[in-house]
C-alpha cells in the first residue's frame, strides 16, 4: 500500500513535516516509504499523533531492533513494554540542553530515534536539529581532509560515567546515501585521539561549534501529541531550555551501527612517552582507553591462536 503522504519542508537544511498517516496503523510499505522521506529529510515530525506507548514501539519496530537508554533509568521497566521507552521529564532534570547525536559513547551509537512530545510548555522548549552533512561539506578542503584522518574519543560523563568510553572516526560515512558527515559533539566527545589535548580543545571547540550554525538548523515548536523521528547518523539536536512548565518527552530507540570512516586513521594516537608531569592528566582518559583497548586486543589474539 502507498499512501499519499503530505510532506512539508521546514528549512533550507534539513527537516520536514508529515501529514497524512497514522503511525499507530503503519504497514511494512508505509514504513519504508516513511524510512526514505528520513534518508531524504533527516528529521520528520509527524503532527497529532498521541500514539499510545505499544503503538509508539510498534512504530519503531519497523526500522530495527529497539534498545532502552544504558544510562537513564526507564520509568516504565516492569509494565510491558520491556524497557524500549524512556522518558524525559524537565521536572526531573531532563533537558537536553547541550549539542548531541545520541549515545555516541557507545560503540554502535543508535542509527535513528523516534520520540512522543507528551507534554510541553505552551511557550518554549522548542527542539533544534543541525545537518551534519553540511556541516562537513562546509569545511574549507584542508580542514576537511584533517578531519578525514582523524578519530575522536566520546564518553557518558553526562550521565556520570567518563570511564563508558568509545572511539569513532571524527568523520563518518552515512551507510544509506554514502554521504560524509562530522560526528563529534559538544556533549559527548571529549579528546581528539590523534592531537595532544589542547590541540585537540581547539579543534573540537571549532567543530562542536559550528555543527550547530544556524545554517545548517531547522527549529522546531512542539504541540503535544506530534512525533518527531531523526537520524543519528547525520543530525545532532539541542533543546532550547528557555521555560519553566513541565516538558516530557517519550522515546524509543533503534539499535546502531559501528560508524565508519571514509579512510583509516592516518596518525598513531597521541600518547606522551616522556616522563609523567603535571599536564599527564589530560592524557588519563585517553590512555586508559587505548589501554584497555589492547587488552581486549591481545585477549582476542590469545583466544583465536
Ligand atoms: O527533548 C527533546 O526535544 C529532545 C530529547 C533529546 O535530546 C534526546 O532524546 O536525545
Amino acid at each position: 500500500m502507498s499512501l499519499a503522504l503530505d510532506v512539508t519542508r521546514l528549512s533550507g537544511a534539513l527537516g520536514a513535516e508529515v501529514r497524512g498517516v497514522s503511525l499507530g496503523k503503519v504497514d511494512a510499505p508505509v514504513a519504508e516509504e516513511i524510512e526514505k522521506l528520513l534518508i531524504e529529510h533527516q528529521v520528520l515530525f509527524f503532527p497529532d499523533q498521541h500514539p499510545t506507548r505499544e503503538e509508539h514501539v510498534a512504530f519503531g519496530q519497523h526500522f530495527g531492533e529497539l534498545e532502552g537508554h544504558p544510562n537513564l533509568k526507564n520509568p516504565f521497566n516492569d509494565d510491558g513494554d520491556e524497557g524500549m521507552i524512556f522518558e524525559l521529564a524537565a521536572s526531573r532534570g531532563g533537558i537536553a540542553d547541550e549539542w548531541h547525536s545520541d549515545i555516541t559513547f557507545q560503540d554502535e551509537p543508535s542509527i535513528m530515534a523516534i520520540l512522543h512530545m507528551v507534554k510541553c510548555p505552551e511557550l518554549g522548549g522548542d527542539t533544534l536539529w543541525a545537518n551534519a552533512y553540511k556541516a562537513y561539506e562546509e569545511l574549507s578542503p584542508p580542514l576537511r581532509d584533517l578531519c578525514e584522518g582523524l578519530t575522536a574519543l566520546h564518553d557518558a560523563a553526562p550521565h556520570g560515567k567518563p570511564e563508558a568510553t568509545s572511539i569513532h572516526p571524527v568523520v563518518r560515512v552515512h551507510p544509506v546515501t554514502g554521504r560524509k558527515s562530522l560526528f563529534v559533539n559538544e556533549h559527548f566527545t571529549r579528546r581528539i585521539v590523534e592531537l595532544s589535548a589542547n590541540e585537540s580543545d581547539t579543534l573540537l571547540g571549532y567543530l562542536t561549534d559550528w555543527v550547530s550554525n544556524p545554517r545548517f538548523t531547522v527549529r522546531y515548536s512542539w504541540q503535544e501529541g506530534t512525533v518527531a523521528m531523526w537520524d543519528n547518523r547525520c543530525t545532532q539536536h539541542f533543546v532550547l531550555n528557555d521555560f519553566t512548565e513541565e516538558r516530557i518527552i517519550q522515546r524509543v530507540t533503534v539499535m546502531g551501527d559501528q560508524p565508519q570512516a571514509a579512510e583509516p586513521p592516518r596518525w598513531e594516537p597521541f600518547v606522551r612517552t616522556r616522563l609523567a608531569a603535571a599536564t599527564s592528566r589530560y592524557d588519563l582518559q585517553l590512555n586508559r582507553h587505548l589501554g584497555r583497548q589492547s587488552g581486549s586486543l591481545e585477549a582476542n589474539r590469545k583466544e583465536g591462536s
